[in-house]
């Protein structure tokens, strides 16, 4: 097919009214949706009724998705660079010119470098087997995915103890009776399953302790609030421990089962009583005590979530690893209420999707960042994108001349723009996939428009759970512009370079029977339901024999030998944040319900319920500093300021501030976010490779910020 045509699925055009099931692309968390198609156009879109937990229900974001569908302010053809990086000059291009550039300048890259220096990052989630086909098949190891700057710490802090990633454990919440929350804003940073069970589980009397340097929306929902100092909640973990093991508060049978090292962590906590959690955390020690008490009164039906958040800072790993020491020592794993072990097909006997992985040649070569190599600790499948940089500007271990961000905006999700640019700057090739002016996009040398979500389909998902089931984003409408979606691009790529075997697909339909292939789920079925489970009933592993930890003993692993081989403490000292002057703050961040990170600010609804952020300052430390709810103020950090307004509050820590993130738009297409808001990721001037070196995960949470009144 050549590039003149959009390969759109059969039935997308044909008139009348149709009903669609698919997965909503409004933000990373996929809920199932239905999608009603009129005369080639959206016309109503509601959760997938399908689904039993989904029901009809939709967040605010995704019903915005018809906004964002029929909004002009987006990429509609491809660009190519005219100007200097960043300077906005474009010319338009078609599909076979811009293919052919970019295939050019990739060929010259792989003569100097190899495969290896061509580097590619994704948003991870359920459709990753497409981007790995198609990096591996440019002979390059090294794709990597936004989790640096997510949940690789907790990631990693469960991998350490189970030997199994942070997806591999999930939560009942929908049965649990207690759920502490470290800064989890489950009802505003939200998954509308999560939301559902969190509430479900509330209304049948389960209790919620929620921890936050701020009270959210979440706060107003828990049982108990503790407003903890910013980075400190470590100790807070420490401390329950403390408390558990010496009042003997854990599942024995449990931990002498399954867990390794019990004894030093009964020495390291020792001291960390809740009076010394006190002086630190802010958290009084006698509700220390009672709350931990009634926690372990109600076990094993408890959950500690190990955060996303949980802080990123240089102890998050720890933090996140204590939050699941306290899981184990309540017996919650593989428990209703608890943590239950995620299984996919293999688990339970059955066939799963077919990869396009496996059709692409092995890679030999190591990883640029040095994750398999250099950091055997970290896991190599995604890396970590904020080591790429230092590689781009030394050329160690080697050179990276090509890099593609597809469904990812490094340039806002990263700390420090300006270190990034350098950078990339250094590059041969930059090519941004994106359905809106990303700030990568901006400052790429290509722009490569995908169909949106509606206007395209996606390899067919294949989710792991208690039950693992199979998920079809199905192509809604035709697309409005001149896009194409990421399969036929990668494939379209490939081809020029002589790469394209493992993408060989004449079109969408055929890769889904590629990927279904000996599943016994019929490709029409599952077009109709949209998620089809493959498993009827659920079954648990035996938590006598079987619970197939993936350590190196197959326990528990309190004390890890991963941790030991990589030099790092199995229990490290609690480190006290950084002092801060008058007039200063730690700088926080988070999301409100009705935006996703940092692509929703433009959109024509969303925009108007928020189009501006504010910096959150405590009521009291604002008198002190003469300024007034509303103000506009300046805030400075290493160097860079920038101003905003500021709202006051006596709901939030006195040491922290806090900022929505994602606002501060620079691309001037976007004419409803333009300069609107401040960009919290500017204000992280040296932090890009500020890193936990147990976790991985970026710093974020330990910028010092300064306010005035501007
Ligand atoms: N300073 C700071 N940094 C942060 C955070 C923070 O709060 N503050 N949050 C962190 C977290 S938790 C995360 S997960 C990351 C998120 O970081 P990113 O994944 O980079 O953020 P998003 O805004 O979700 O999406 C990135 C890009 O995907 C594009 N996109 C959306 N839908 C599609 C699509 O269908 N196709 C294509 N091709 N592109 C699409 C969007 O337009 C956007 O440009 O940021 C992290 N970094
Ligand atoms: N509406 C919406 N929902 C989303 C997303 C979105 O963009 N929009 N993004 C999704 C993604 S990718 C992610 S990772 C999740 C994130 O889910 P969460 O981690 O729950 O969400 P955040 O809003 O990033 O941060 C949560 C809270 O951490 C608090 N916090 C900051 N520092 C500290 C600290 O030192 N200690 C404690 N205890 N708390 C602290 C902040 O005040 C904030 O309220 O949300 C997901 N859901
Ligand atoms: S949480 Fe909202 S925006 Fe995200 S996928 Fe679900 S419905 Fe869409
Ligand atoms: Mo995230």
């Amino acid at each position: 097919m050549d590039g003149n045509k959009a390969p759109n699925v059969t039935g997308v055009d044909s008139p009348g009214r149709r009903t669609v099931s698919s997965l909503c692309g409004m933000c990373a968390v996929r809920c199932p949706i239905q999608v009603e198609v009129e005369d080639g156009r959206v016309v109503w879109i509601q959760g997938n009724p399908n689904d039993k937990a989904m029901e009809t229900s939709l967040c605010a974001k995704g019903a915005a998705a018809i906004a964002f569908e029929y909004d002009d302010e987006r990429p509609q053809y491809p660009l190519i660079r005219t100007g200097p990086r960043g300077s906005g000059q474009w010319r338009r291009a078609g599909w076979d010119e811009a293919l052919d550039y970019i295939a050019e300048k990739l060929q010259a890259v792989i003569e100097k470098h190899g495969g290896k220096g061509i580097a590619f990052s994704d948003r991870g989630g359920p459709f990753t087997d497409l981007s790995k086909t198609f990096i591996k098949s440019l002979g390059s190891p090294n794709y990597f995915n936004h989790d640096c700057t997510c949940g690789r710490n907790a990631h990693h802090a469960s991998k350490s103890l189970f030997g199994m990633g942070r997806t591999d454990l999930g939560m009942d919440i929908k049965n649990t009776k207690h759920l502490v929350l470290f800064g989890r804003n489950m009802i505003e940073s939200l998954q509308v399953k999560e939301v559902k069970d969190f509430i479900g589980a509330l209304s049948k009397g389960a209790k919620c302790t929620y921890i936050d340097v701020r009270a959210t929306l979440t706060a107003s929902k828990a049982t108990r609030f503790w407003m903890i100092r910013p980075n400190t909640e470590y100790a807070l973990n420490l401390a329950f421990i403390n408390v558990v093991l010496g009042e003997s508060l854990y599942d024995a049978d449990f931990v002498n089962k399954w867990v390794v090292g019990l004894e030093e962590l009964k020495a390291f906590v020792k001291d960390t009583t809740p009076e010394w959690a006190e002086k630190v955390t802010g958290v009084p020690a006698g509700e220390i005590r009672s709350a931990i008490r009634e926690i372990a009164a109600d076990r094993p039906r408890v959950i500690f979530h190990p955060g996303w958040m949980t802080a990123r800072h240089r102890q998050s790993f720890y933090t996140s690893r204590t939050s699941h020491i306290l899981n184990v020592l309540m017996g919650n794993i593989e428990q209703t209420g608890g943590l239950i072990i995620s299984k996919g097909p293999g688990d339970y006997g059955v066939k799963g999707l077919n990869k396009l992985e496996s059709r692409a040649p092995k890679v030999e070569d190591p990883r640029v960042d040095g994750v398999g190599t250099k950091f055997k600790h970290f896991d190599s499948g995604p890396g970590l994108l904020h080591l790429l940089f230092p590689a781009l500007m030394s050329g160690d271990p080697y050179q990276v001349g090509a890099y593609f961000a597809y469904r990812h905006d490094p340039l806002t999700s990263l700390p420090d723009v300006e270190a990034m640019k350098e950078a990339l700057d250094k590059l041969d090739l930059l090519v941004s996939i994106d359905v809106n002016y990303s700030e990568t996009a901006w400052y790429s040398d290509v722009i490569l428009p995908e169909s949106t979500f509606l206007e395209r389909g996606n390899v067919i998902a294949q989710k792991s759970g208690a039950k693992p089931n199979l998920q079809i984003r199905d192509q809604c409408i035709s697309p409005r512009f001149d896009s194409r979606p990421a399969w036929w691009i990668f494939r379209e790529i490939l081809r020029r370079l002589g790469k394209g075997e493992a993408l060989d697909f004449e079109d969408l339909e055929e890769i889904w029977r590629y990927q279904l292939e000996g599943t016994g789920v019929s490709l029409a079925d599952l077009r109709a339901k949209g998620v089809i489970g493959l498993v009827s009933k659920e079954v648990r592993r035996d938590r006598d024999t079987g619970l197939g930890f993936k350590t190196k003993s197959g326990k528990i692993e309190f004390v890890s030998p991963v941790l030991a081989e990589a030099g790092l403490p199995q229990f490290a000292p609690f480190h006290e944040p950084e002092a801060k002057g008058a007039g200063e703050f730690n700088l926080v961040f988070g999301r409100v319900a009705y935006h996703n990170h940092a692509h929703t600010m433009n959109n024509p609804l969303l925009n108007e319920l928020m189009s501006e952020n504010a910096l959150w300052i405590n009521s009291a430390k604002a008198e002190d500093l003469g300024v007034a709810d509303g103000d506009t103020i300046e805030v400075k950090a290493n160097g860079y300021s920038a101003k905003g307004k500021v709202r006051l509050t006596e709901f939030i820590h006195p040491e922290a501030a806090f900022m929505v993130h994602g606002f501060g738009r620079t691309v001037p297409l976007q004419t409803r976010a333009f300069g609107k808001g401040i960009a919290d990721q500017r204000l992280m001037k040296g932090k890009l490779t500020s890193y936990d070196p147990a976790g991985g995960g970026n710093n974020l949470t330990e910028t010092v910020i300064s306010v005035q009144k501007a």
